[in-house]
């Protein structure tokens, strides 16, 4: 997700770091670079002009010239700036009860998909907070065969309820489906709309219709990142042919540049509540602007990192980790646990996304793959010990390293430098101790 400005505001931002002294020629040409990269982003002239010139304004008021660390206060100012550009605060994604919420986009753009993360995300936030929410999914498009089956099969998967309806018109299904949600107690109602390839009157007329009947709370938008600029036009057009609260856009995963959030942000002045950013029911994410500039600043992304660890790994074991870590008596066993941990949460190169800095160290794919391997190396190593080796590394001499190695199919240098990796790592835990401040690193 926006991985390339980020790539390129590093680089850029790579040449001033570190100087106690800006001339205003280096800061113009840097600005002037990063009016490149936004271009090259496929965010529309318009909104670049506006940015651009903000920052040169800012450039001159803030004094950053002859400020103490221009550099830094520069990034500062174009992470700021891109914070406001992407919707300042983020907007509030709870949805009220009871709610209708109607779900609108062109086809393929991931409407179906998105009420499925949709309804999976409100049933988690519920169960976090110890309630079960009344969910109901349904469909009214029949456009497309096998839509309202493929919604269907959605719903079993994130175990909410499914409705479908005798009707073959979309208003009167629509209103049924209403009805069946209103008699049945449930209190939110995800409907699924049919789309079209491109804009057009007929599906707008449709939307309307519905809109006149059921008049639900919430119309989302479901803009497909892919297809860039755009995607601003159909937002238009949704817009005026129907009207929406909301956009989320689909597909950040993919190789987008990210031009769209921009400009749909700039043009339509909505909030865009949440990302897609997988095929998978649990590839939505809330979109924070702050987190997503700091993001694109190359600052990572700690806080989405620690909300990830957080939901995969209860609490118990962070605790437990952390204090076998800090007491520097960790075992080989914790390094085991470890080792499970970063799986849980994800490949080395989705962790390493959100860590900040790394985004900017651009550590090559086959590194990290090279890192995953030797992460499932080391856990075939250590499955091969005996409890006690793990509890007491100190036992491993020549003929159980020996017998280990076998055991787990590779070769003793390869216990050997597990141990030596393990010993570094007892190492960085002391350093750790010294500055004693890796506990707030973790909120
Ligand atoms: N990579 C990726 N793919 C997605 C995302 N959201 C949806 N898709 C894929 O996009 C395709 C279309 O998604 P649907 O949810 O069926 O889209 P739709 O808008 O309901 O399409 P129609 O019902 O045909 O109008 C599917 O292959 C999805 O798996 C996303 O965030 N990332
Ligand atoms: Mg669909």
């Amino acid at each position: 997700m926006f991985d390339f400005l980020t790539n390129k505001f590093s680089s850029i931002f790579s040449k001033i770091t570190g100087r106690g002294s800006l001339s205003k020629e280096s800061l113009d040409d840097v600005v002037q670079k990063v009016r490149d990269a936004l271009l090259e982003a496929d965010i529309p002239y318009k909104l670049v002009d506006a940015f651009v010139q903000d920052i040169r304004q800012a450039v001159e008021s803030q004094k950053i010239v002859s400020s103490l660390k221009p550099a830094e206060q520069f990034i500062k100012l174009i992470h700021d700036k891109l914070q406001e550009f992407l919707g300042g605060k983020p907007a509030t994604f709870s949805f009220q009860i009871p709610s209708l919420i109607m779900v609108m986009g062109l086809q393929g753009s991931g409407k179906t998909t998105t009420i499925a993360k949709l309804a999976l995300f409100v049933k988690k936030e519920a169960a976090k907070k110890n309630k079960n929410r009344r969910i109901l999914i349904g469909s009214v498009d029949f456009y497309r065969p096998a839509a309202v089956d493929q919604l269907e099969i959605l719903s079993k998967q994130v175990g909410v309820d499914f409705y479908r309806s005798s009707q073959s018109d979309p208003v009167r299904a629509a209103k049924d489906i209403a009805n069946y949600a209103k008699q049945n107690g449930y209190e939110h109602l995800f409907l699924d709309t049919a789309g079209r390839l491109h804009i057009d009157s007929q599906m707008l007329q449709e939307l309307r219709e519905i809109d006149a009947n059921l008049s639900p709370k919430y119309k989302i938008l479901v803009l497909d990142a892919m297809t860039g600029q755009e995607s601003l036009n159909v937002a238009r057009a949704f817009d005026q042919g129907v009207g929406f609260n909301s956009a989320i856009l689909s597909k950040l995963d993919s190789d987008t540049r990210g031009g769209a959030a921009f400009g749909f942000r700039y043009e339509l002045k909505k909030p865009i509540t949440f990302v897609g950013v997988g095929e998978k029911v649990e590839d939505l994410q809330a979109f924070y602007p702050e987190r997503m500039a700091g993001r694109i600043i190359g600052m990572g992304d700690l806080s989405s990192l620690i909300e990830k660890a957080n939901e995969k790994i209860d609490q118990q074991d962070q605790e437990s980790a952390y204090n076998s870590m800090m007491s520097g008596r960790m075992n080989l066993q914790d390094f085991s646990n470890q080792l499970d941990m970063v799986t849980k949460i994800g490949s080395l190169s989705q962790i390493a996304k959100y860590m900040p800095g790394m985004g900017n160290m651009n550590i090559p794919e086959e590194k990290m793959a090279q890192g995953e391997k030797e992460m499932i190396r080391f856990k075939a190593i250590i499955n091969s010990m005996t409890l006690k080796e793990r509890l007491m590394p100190q036992l491993l001499d020549g003929s159980r390293r020996k017998r280990i190695a076998k055991g787990a199919g590779v070769q003793v240098e390869d216990v050997n430098y597990l141990l030596k990796r393990f010993e570094e790592s007892q190492q960085y835990v002391k350093l750790f101790k010294k500055f004693g401040k890796l506990r707030n690193f973790f909120g």
